[in-house]
């Protein structure tokens, strides 16, 4: 084997998988404006989570009225204790309103704020969309579900961070 080879084989891979870790409480967090789209998100992220082993009395779902209110609430939700991992969901459609830039990147980056100050998985599903019919391509029809996406992901992040911690390195191909 070249040295290089040799090498390659040496490199340590962390790698969180879905399945690993359902022992896990996931707090949802909903922004209400435009339900008919968020609902579809919600749906989505439930069911991801179900189908890989969280089970429903583990999962909590937060409404607050819209998604410039998720930060704050995703912040009182981390601060509680209670999750391993937040799940934020909301839609901003351009079309309705001027201040879609601000709703959109204030959420954004309030949740981003929340995931490194408590040091917490948060994850964004909130679709920012020009139209409602791109907002219903995200919610569950022709560009899959970003509510179940971002439900992976949180379960992805939280195993990632629990290899991360442990003691063992994961070598994975
Ligand atoms: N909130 C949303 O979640 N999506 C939107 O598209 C939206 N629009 O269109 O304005 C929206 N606005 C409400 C905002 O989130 C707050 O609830 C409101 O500004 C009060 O703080």
């Amino acid at each position: 084997m070249s040295n290089l080879q040799q090498q390659r084989n040496d490199v340590t891979h962390i790698d969180g998988n879905l399945h690993e870790n359902t022992d896990v409480r996931i707090g949802i967090v909903v922004g209400r404006f435009n339900g008919f789209v968020v609902e579809s998100l919600v749906d989505g992220a439930i069911d991801a989570l179900l189908r890989h082993g969280v089970s429903g009395s583990n999962i909590s779902v937060i409404r607050v009225p819209g998604a410039f209110e998720l930060p704050l609430v995703a912040q009182r939700a981390a601060e509680s204790d209670r999750f391993d991992a937040i799940v934020a969901l909301g839609a901003i459609i351009r079309g309705s309103t001027p201040h879609f830039d601000i709703v959109a990147s204030e959420s954004a980056k309030g949740l981003s704020a929340v995931a490194m100050d408590y040091n917490l998985p948060v994850t964004n599903g909130i679709i920012t969309t020009d139209s409602i019919e791109q907002a219903i391509e995200r919610s569950g029809t022709k560009a899959g579900n970003k509510g179940a996406e971002a439900a992976m992901v949180a379960l992805e992040m939280i195993a990632v961070l629990s290899q991360l911690d442990s003691d063992d390195d994961i070598v994975s191909a």
